[in-house]
């Protein structure tokens, strides 16, 4: 028994970054859910939140909980980082307000807007394609393609090497975690990977009128030299496209496996976007991240120390039975608004309305033209210390007719 643990808190074994775990999450985060507000796991000697109130409050309270200690395992203050720190995700006011206001003012509701014809011409093109198709990969042909095209066609990064920028989004996500097998796989020899990264971060490799280039525009107006835009585009580029080739492929998993919710969708694609919404609480595709305490805080009883790694389970939270009316029902129609799949608070994902717009887009052109999706195969998970999604997901769809 440590002697800085005064307060009673309830303990666990799990290890949330285990194959077993990240199989089938949802069982071990209601355990963790029902343990109680806060839970300590003896596995990491860390402390972990699953429930809606607790996650959002610690979402919503950074003087306590600060990010500046890394939002993975890793305590920056006693690790290396395992790459240079991001100027968002992992820092703290006043620093993170910089960068955060030069991202928000690059990402504009108009500037967003603006993408949206290019987005629909490629979503009707990709939409086509899988059609005449018939079965597919809804993973590699679809969720996949999708992004990895028009994600870096809109920062302005060249056709050259974007093969690397998944295998580059799944290694960030990993190293949020443990060191284990997991992370080791997704960082074997991708040294290369790492260099292609950084390049495409300098001004002379971003096309002109991209956000990339945008990024390094609007730097100065908040102190900001070219090496911090640099970072800002890593920012980018490590979270733009992992999250978003799980969350559509998340979108068809649900659909396939939730016929009648498609054929909502399909009888009113105006619902593609709300129906987004419901994927990202039902099955959200970053599933956690964690805070570091500046200072002992007492959560409903227990009294954590300062300076400790707290685990939010975004994904319990959004399935909270004590926020959520039939939490476990994928309901296309349910107000899902008040998930914490994008988090919550002054880093709430920075990029959600591009992710809800290639999402509109996509989803929305993909119900205008198909009346069925059916699992034509086992879908395969991706394992990932923080992501959740596929691998692969073989499906057929039904093109409605004309
Ligand atoms: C992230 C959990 C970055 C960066 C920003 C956000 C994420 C990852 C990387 C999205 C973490 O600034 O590099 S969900």
């Amino acid at each position: 028994m440590s002697a800085t643990i005064t307060s009673d808190a309830p303990v666990s074994r799990l290890d949330p970054f285990s194959e077993r775990f990240l199989n089938d999450p949802y069982p071990p985060h209601r355990e963790l859910r029902d343990a109680g507000p806060v839970v300590r796991l003896e596995r990491y000697g860390i402390w972990a939140m699953a429930r809606h109130e607790q996650v959002h409050a610690a979402l919503n309270d950074p003087e306590t909980f600060r990010s500046a200690a890394g939002v993975g395992l890793a305590d920056f203050t006693k690790e290396k980082p395992f790459r240079p720190p991001s100027l968002l995700l992992e820092a703290d006011p006043p620093e993170h307000s910089r960068a955060r206001r030069t991202i928000t003012g690059v990402l504009s509701p108009k500037r967003v807007r603006s993408l949206r014809e290019a987005f629909e011409r490629e979503a009707h093109a990709l939409v086509e394609r899988v059609v005449d198709q018939g079965r597919f990969d809804a993973v590699d042909e679809f969720a996949e393609a999708f992004p990895t095209k028009v994600f870096p066609d809109a920062v302005g990064v060249p056709d050259k090497g974007r093969e690397n920028l998944m295998a580059y989004g799944n290694m960030v996500f990993n190293a949020f975690g443990p060191q284990n097998e997991i992370f080791r796989e997704s960082a074997k020899g991708q040294d290369e990977v790492r260099e292609w990264i950084a390049e495409m971060c300098l001004r002379e490799n971003l096309r002109d009128g991209g956000l990339g280039a945008d990024i390094y525009e609007h730097a100065p107006r908040h102190e900001m030299g070219p090496d911090e835009a640099a970072l800002l585009v890593r920012s980018l580029l490590s979270a733009g496209v992992d999250t978003t080739v799980h969350g559509l492929g998340n979108a068809i998993y649900c659909f396939a496996t939730h016929p009648d919710q498609w054929a909502a969708v399909h009888a009113d694609p105006s619902r593609a976007r709300a129906a987004f919404e419901e994927v990202v609480r039902f099955e959200s595709p970053v599933q956690t991240f964690f805070r570091t305490t500046t200072r002992a805080v007492e959560v409903e009883g227990v009294t954590l120390p300062e300076g400790e790694k707290v685990l939010l389970f975004l994904a319990a939270a959004n399935r909270d039975p004590r926020h959520w009316e039939e939490p476990d029902r994928f309901d296309v129609e349910r107000r899902a608004s008040g998930h914490v799949g994008f988090g919550s608070g002054i880093h709430a994902c920075v990029g959600q309305m591009l992710a809800r717009l290639e999402a509109d887009v996509l989803i929305g052109a993909l119900a205008r033209r198909v009346e069925a999706i059916e699992l034509d195969g086992e879908p395969e998970l991706k394992l990932n210390n923080t992501l959740r999604g596929l691998a692969s997901l073989p499906v057929r769809v039904h093109p409605a007719s004309a």
